[in-house]
């Protein structure tokens, strides 16, 4: 049994930022899957805001809230100060800053564009057996995602990751959510920049293991990523 347990599921952008960290520092961990559609009550207890993932320390306690940390950026955080390895925050406070920043911006406004408004409408119906949403997803793609990927696209004109040249906790964060475009969607031309930076980033061991998993986990309910431009 291992020190840490992740509560969730690796289909979630948050839950596959801190496995990034997890793997990147060769730390063993155990996964117990929490569903976003049809969480058990006995997570709320573990999560007060019911969302995945929640990161449990068996060395400090083995069930119950003591031990767990609810929330994908503290436990990152906690990550990285427990075990060796890579570090993801920079010692330089300006540089820190801007790699919180870059996690924040991918936590909210991308999650909330690539998410609740790709992700969730292509993929949540079709669990159900039902038809996508794809009037939404498409409206969402061509609305709402080119001003989000142009922003990052001018940010990665000034070297490989968003702070320059070290990979951050922000890259980390910005790759996990557009993610849950990639698992659906057929990659958006343009922002040439952001397209490297992603299959970069994709292709490190870290996120490439994640991705396989989802893609078997969705492979199912959608054997092809969709054309959305079309
Ligand atoms: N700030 C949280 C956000 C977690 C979050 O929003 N997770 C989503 C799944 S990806 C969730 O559980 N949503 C609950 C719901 O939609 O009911 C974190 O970083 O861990």
């Amino acid at each position: 049994m291992a020190d840490i347990v992740l509560y969730g599921s690796p289909l979630s952008p948050f839950f596959r930022k801190a496995e990034f960290l997890l793997r990147t520092k060769g730390v063993a961990f155990d996964t117990e899957n929490v569903p976003v559609l049809g969480m058990p009550d006995w997570y709320a207890a573990l999560n007060p805001g019911r969302r995945i993932p929640t990161l449990r320390d068996r060395t400090i306690a083995e069930e119950g809230p003591p031990g767990t940390i609810p929330d994908s950026s503290a436990m990152c955080a906690f990550i990285d100060k427990k075990y060796l390895g890579p570090s993801f925050y920079p010692e330089d406070p300006y540089a820190l800053g801007r790699a919180l920043w870059f996690e924040e911006y991918a936590d909210t406004d991308l999650a909330g564009v690539v998410g609740s408004g790709i992700f969730r409408p292509i993929m949540f119906p079709r669990f159900q057996g039902k038809e996508s949403d794809l009037a939404t997803a498409k409206a969402t793609a061509a609305e709402k995602l080119p001003e989000k990927l142009a922003y990052l696209d001018g940010v990665l004109e000034a070297g490989p990751f968003l702070g320059g040249e070290t990979l951050t906790i922000g890259d980390v964060a910005v790759a996990s959510v557009f993610a849950q475009y990639a698992l659906v969607a057929q990659l958006p031309e343009g922002f040439p920049h952001f397209r490297a930076f992603y299959e970069r980033m994709a292709a490190l061991p870290a996120l490439a293991e994640n991705l396989a998993l989802c893609r078997k986990m969705l492979s199912k309910a959608l054997p092809a990523p969709l054309e959305l431009s079309a």
